[in-house]
């Protein structure tokens, strides 16, 4: 247990007054709500530091786009961390990092896409996230986490997995390994994208699930949230992922993978919802790889699962027997479905 009265009172906040709970159900986090009166006030969050090795390069992205945004773009509403006593963003104890940030009042999360227009409502946030940010430079930003969505290194990363991972896990996987190796098509046209000048490098969010959205009593999205992964990046990333968590019904933890199903009703909520934010900023040739940015991010996630099984959990963790081993059959299943749907798909644009 993290010792709170220290964290909070560093923070300027009497541990008598103020009590955190454990909250949201990220992988990499720990997340806490905390509370004044049973009402939440505060977000606390340790940040994991296995991952995120320098955070204070975080720390640093969010200074530079909370200074741009108050002057460019004075209505946004974006959460700045709250520095602690000392004017810090983070205050340390026992090794790791703690940051707090002001609870929006009147707002919620949700953790599952249950309709359209809250895809649509996600999506136009996120695409607001970028073009807001259409003007700052992205070179001023860190990469917080080196080639984070870089599919050529990840695609590295599943192949030294299939040489120097556990053999027994290796053995009884092929399958799994066969068809991510059999679509290394997607790898190649990642690589020319990133060589085609008319893929711009934009501020991306690069986590856009739906738990990353505040919204309003009414449903209305407000802001996005979880600034850690932003960094420069392609907008195939931000689309991509919400294709793969808002469009079907079952989410990637889902056993049963005959639930798995492409909603194109949803998947057309994500398109305009994006669009009528960066519809004019995108170009033509961006516009035309809209379902491949799913495929993208979908056949992303199962290489990470499926490496992360091969080295034994290291990096996800598992709560279950095989845990990443399902996860990346399920990204499979759904990159299957994706594929199927695809013609329908280009047609719905
Ligand atoms: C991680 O912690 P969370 O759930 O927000 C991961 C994402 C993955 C996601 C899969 C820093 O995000 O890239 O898509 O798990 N974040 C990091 O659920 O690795
Ligand atoms: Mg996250």
């Amino acid at each position: 247990m993290p010792n709170f009265e220290y964290i909070l009172h560093s923070f300027g906040l009497d541990p008598l007054l103020y009590r955190p709970e454990q909250f949201g159900s990220g992988l990499i986090h720990a997340t806490y709500i905390v509370k004044k009166n049973n009402e939440p006030a505060y977000i606390l969050q340790k940040v994991n530091h296995q991952v995120f090795k320098k955070p204070e390069d975080i720390a640093h992205n969010i200074r530079i786009i909370g200074t741009f945004l108050s002057a460019s773009h004075p209505e946004y509403t974006f959460t700045n961390p709250i520095a602690d006593k000392q004017g810090n963003d983070y205050v340390m104890e026992d090794g790791q990092y703690y940051r707090l940030f002001g609870f929006i009042p009147g707002t919620h999360t949700l953790d599952i896409c249950e309709k359209p227009d809250q895809a649509y409502e996600a999506a136009k946030q996120f695409g607001k996230f970028t073009a807001v940010l259409a003007e700052l430079r992205t070179d001023m930003l860190r990469y917080t986490i080196p080639g984070f969505h870089d599919l050529g290194f990840r695609y590295e990363q599943f192949e030294r997995a299939l040489r120097e991972g556990d053999e027994a896990r290796i053995e009884v996987t092929k399958e799994v390994a066969g068809f991510l190796l059999e679509r290394n098509n997607i790898v190649e046209r990642y690589k020319y994208i990133q060589s085609d000048p008319y893929f711009k490098k934009r501020v991306t969010h690069h986590d856009t699930k739906i738990n990353n959205v505040l919204f309003s009593a009414d449903n209305k999205g407000v802001c996005v949230i979880d600034l850690d992964t932003v960094m420069p990046g392609y907008f195939i990333s931000d689309l991509g992922d919400m294709i793969r968590t808002y469009v079907s019904p079952a989410n990637e933890e889902e056993q049963d993978l005959d639930s798995i199903c492409i909603r194109r009703d949803f998947f057309k909520a994500i398109l305009q919802g994006y669009n009528d934010e960066m519809g004019k900023h995108l170009s033509e040739k961006e516009r035309s790889s809209f379902v491949y940015s799913g495929k993208f991010m979908i056949y992303m996630q199962a290489l990470r699962f499926y490496t992360d099984h091969l080295n034994n959990d290291i990096y996800y963790g598992a709560r279950y027997e095989n845990h990443n081993l399902f996860r990346a059959r399920n990204q499979v299943r759904l990159l299957s479905e994706l594929e199927k749907a695809e013609k329908e798909l280009v047609r719905l644009i």
